[in-house]
């Protein structure tokens, strides 16, 4: 594996992160426009890096999984944009910016979402079409995107966030709640990991073993992102906080009170991290970033 930090995968994510963006027709510049300023608005890039971090782990190169990381960058933008609707979570602001449906209207906003995921499956789609004469590159970049698809659909996302919202003002049972947590977040995060791995051309124990760390990061990483909501400043998140218990969502701080979230997020940062204990010498950018994220919420 490079010796490259959680920055310097970041750092190549942002420089490239629009070369995969489709050509958009003048005539239809709003789009480019709406879709761009969501892209472009920042974030922590965890996916991305944590996907060409994967594909490095396994021995892959990085400027291959490039198509891959920016596709699942735009996904997640997308999500974000729809999640901010009226119709969903009506937030103003994001990334420490207004939302897109308050810059470019619901409409425009929707759309945006829409270009920005199908965005994605064409940037993947466009690097398959260059392996068709090679097998076996081929069906690494086949299984990546199978990844990136199964995260992002009816077994992901779009299954978290129906539960998510039909949880709301809802008594919530600690099984429903794990359910929440693992298909809106979790499931992009193993998507990220497991599509990284597939690149790298991962073996079936070392594939085992980062889809466990990523299971484990991707829950720990909701229920911190939930104790924050309870106890961050809106600066810090870049969007308003307190609004879970404004609209009565299911959280771990709501049903297991903040103490036991916490305790859960040390708890599942430890399994996490010990998913690589064979691997330690060679792992300390995914031990460092659970453990950076477990910070967050303390
Ligand atoms: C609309 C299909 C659809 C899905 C929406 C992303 C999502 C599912 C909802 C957003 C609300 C939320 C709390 C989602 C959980 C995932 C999460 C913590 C997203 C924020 O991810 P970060 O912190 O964001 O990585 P940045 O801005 O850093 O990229």
């Amino acid at each position: 594996m490079n010796d490259y930090s959680f920055d310097d995968y970041r750092e190549y994510v942002e420089q490239h992160l629009l070369d995969f963006l489709p050509d958009i027709d003048s005539k239809s510049i709003t789009l480019y426009d709406a879709m761009k300023y969501s892209i472009s608005s920042g974030g922590k890039r965890i996916r991305p890096v944590l996907l060409l971090a994967a594909c490095d782990f396994c021995g892959g190169n990085i400027k291959e999984a490039l198509p891959y990381a920016c596709a699942i960058e735009y996904i997640h933008t997308y999500s974000l944009i729809h999640d901010d609707l009226p119709c969903m979570d009506d937030d103003d602001l994001r990334r420490g910016i207004p939302t897109n449906h308050k810059v470019y209207g619901e409409a425009v906003a929707t759309l945006a979402g829409d270009g920005l995921q199908a965005a994605a499956f064409e940037a993947m789609n466009r690097d398959m079409l260059l392996y068709l004469d090679d097998t076996k590159a081929l069906n690494r970049r086949v299984r990546s995107c199978y990844e990136i698809i199964k995260g992002s659909g009816c077994q992901g996302i779009v299954a978290g966030q129906i539960a998510d919202m039909e949880a709301e003002d809802r008594n919530c049972s600690r099984e429903m709640l794990d359910y929440i947590h693992i298909t809106k977040t979790s499931a992009l995060i193993v998507a990220a990991v497991r599509a990284g791995a597939q690149l790298g051309g991962a073996d079936t124990d070392t594939l085992e073993d980062l889809t466990v760390y990523a299971e484990n990061l991707g829950l720990a990483f909701q229920i911190a992102d939930d104790i924050l909501d309870v106890i961050g400043e809106e600066e810090e998140m870049g969007k308003k906080t307190g609004v879970d218990a404004e609209n009565k969502k299911a959280t771990y701080p709501a049903l297991i009170g903040l103490e036991e979230s916490k305790k859960r997020l040390n708890e599942l940062t430890n399994t996490a991290i010990d998913a690589l204990k064979d691997y330690y010498d060679n792992a300390e950018l995914f031990v460092e970033l659970a453990r950076v994220l477990e910070t967050r919420g303390k």
